[in-house]
């Protein structure tokens, strides 16, 4: 029986030398109060705790895996290939990453069948949003908040265009 300390979101990476980039993305779960759990699980240097990982993760009642790796970035889709459960994936520009591309394309370009949702380069802030929105569409409390928070972004934006006009910025789209 899952209970509000249980983790609903699985961040795993394949280095801690990861963390720097994937910590927005325990940030902002922490900002929608949703309990994760982060560790680290290597598809290369690890193989059999990421099996392991992957096919204990619905039965320990996690809902989404965010999954960030680089270079040859192999984690968030050899662990999709293992759970039912929606993965996201992020890219991770790190030291054996050539530009980043090479994580972008290995995490994207999955086969039919074995769907990663890849987000930006090292858009882990991203991945815990688009984890609260799965969330969100079961949990009406946690979609109350999201949507909250992209109301909030409105509201910023619209007072840069605010501030632009006041600053004597020619815009005839705002008119009043
Ligand atoms: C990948 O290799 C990891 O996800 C990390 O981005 C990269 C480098 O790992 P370290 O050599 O820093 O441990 O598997």
């Amino acid at each position: 029986m899952a209970t509000s300390n249980t983790p609903l979101v699985g961040i795993i990476m394949g280095s801690d030398s990861d963390l720097p980039v994937m910590q927005p993305a325990a940030d902002i779960l922490t900002q929608f109060g949703i309990a994760y759990e982060l560790t680290v699980v290597s598809a290369h240097r690890t193989p059999k705790r990421m099996m392991q990982y992957a096919e204990q993760a619905a039965a320990r009642q996690l809902k989404v895996i965010i999954a960030g790796a680089g270079g040859a970035a192999h984690l968030p889709g050899m662990v999709a290939s293992l759970t039912p459960l929606p993965v996201i994936g992020v890219p991770v520009k790190s030291s054996n990453s050539i530009d980043g591309w090479d994580s972008v394309l290995s995490i994207l370009q999955m086969p039919n069948g074995i769907p990663v949702a890849t987000v930006a380069l090292n858009a882990a802030k991203n991945a815990g949003i688009l984890a609260a929105s799965i969330i969100g569409a079961f949990d009406a409390a946690v979609g109350a908040k999201v949507a909250a928070y992209k109301a909030a972004l409105e509201e910023e934006v619209l007072g840069k265009v605010d501030k632009l006009k006041a600053g004597g910025q020619p815009n005839g789209f705002d008119k009043s």
